[in-house]
């Protein structure tokens, strides 16, 4: 069988997504900036087949992560193969509506661990999607791909710095992620990432964003503000600012929470350790060591720091019981 093996790697949030205005186009209320993470990657090889079958890790994909695939398999046949000219010699005879794919996708870290899978492993798909029916989109086209799998996968297109564009258009062909800075803009930034033990995730993200968007009173506010912060925040990575990057960083991540934490019925993905790490990352700043923390729908902790520090900062985090860490830099591409 032939097939082509695409990868792509995670990326965190610097300024947060949380909300769609579009559920169908998977259009956010807002802009988000990204941190690609180098240590964080999904491999996807991808072939033709008699029916859709999705293996992740190297087992049948199962519940959500099935329904989503499946559904963004479905909008690739009917919106994207459909509009493009077909590059490929070998499909010229076929249409794309009748092809189903094979499709194993391989991570790095342990997808049960809560470290969000979806944004590595949809821009992986799209870019091998790409690659095995030969359409040839660019990086802009490919974010905009992604995106209908799982919002936070249009900033994984590319390494480096992302900036996703919320858009305007209802369809949402002005809603993607372009690369704002290289990986080698920032060579020393690095992002630890403390893996704690999580129970079953509460509610999922897309749907944690539903109820949060229709019930928080402080989410509208939230949008407005965390927009603002968009502009302070290219400065920051433009300056290699770590101070102004942490502080935009920490107060828009708790910001978020704050709106889950407002929610009716309230969402809440902290645990007693996520309070313990972001303590921890409090003294340690106190004491002059230059870290600062965000946390996405789970209980995990990133933390924003520079390599000069990373070591001091790993032998602390010994001091909370069963925590794995991981230590990432920018991705590059
Ligand atoms: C982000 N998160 O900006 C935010 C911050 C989690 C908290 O994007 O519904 O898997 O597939 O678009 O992208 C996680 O949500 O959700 C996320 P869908 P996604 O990284």
């Amino acid at each position: 069988m032939n097939t082509v093996i695409a990868s792509a790697n995670a990326n965190i949030a610097l300024i947060k997504y949380w909300g769609k205005r579009d559920e169908f186009f998977m259009l956010p209320t807002k802009s988000s900036i990204s941190v690609s993470l180098d240590a964080l990657k999904t491999t996807t090889e991808i072939g033709f087949g008699d029916s859709d079958t999705i293996k992740i890790n190297g087992v049948f994909a199962r519940d959500n992560a099935n329904v989503k695939i499946l559904r963004f398999l479905h909008v690739f046949r009917k919106k994207f193969a459909t509009c493009k000219p077909f590059y490929d010699v070998s499909l010229q005879d076929k249409f794309l509506q009748d092809m189903f794919f094979q499709i194993g996708s391989v991570n790095n870290f342990p997808t049960a661990a809560g470290l969000a899978s979806s944004a590595s492993g949809f821009a992986a798909l799209a870019k091998g999607l790409n690659e095995l029916c030969g359409l040839k989109l660019d990086s802009k086209e490919l974010s905009i791909l992604a995106r209908r799998g799982s919002g936070s996968a249009s900033r994984s297109i590319v390494g480096g710095f992302n900036l996703w564009h919320k858009g305007v258009c209802p369809q949402g062909s002005d809603s993607y992620s372009e690369q704002i800075f290289k990986a080698d803009h920032w060579p020393d930034l690095r992002i630890i990432i403390t893996v704690v033990q999580a129970k079953q995730k509460p509610i999922s993200s897309t749907q944690a964003m539903q109820v949060t968007v229709k019930t928080s009173k402080i989410y509208q506010d939230w949008l407005g503000i965390s927009e603002r912060r968009i502009k302070p925040m290219l400065n920051a990575i433009a300056n290699k600012d770590l101070e102004s990057l942490g502080e935009l960083a920490q107060v828009d991540c708790l910001e978020m929470h704050e709106t889950m934490h407002t929610s009716v019925p309230v969402i809440n993905y902290w645990t007693d350790k996520t309070i313990k790490i972001i303590e921890l990352v409090n003294r340690l700043r106190a004491d002059g060591i230059q870290c600062y923390f965000t946390i996405d729908a789970g209980p995990n902790v990133k933390i924003l720091t520079l390599e000069k520090y990373q070591n001091k900062i790993l032998s602390e985090l010994k001091i909370i019981e069963d925590i794995q860490t991981i230590v990432s830099g920018v991705a590059g591409d």
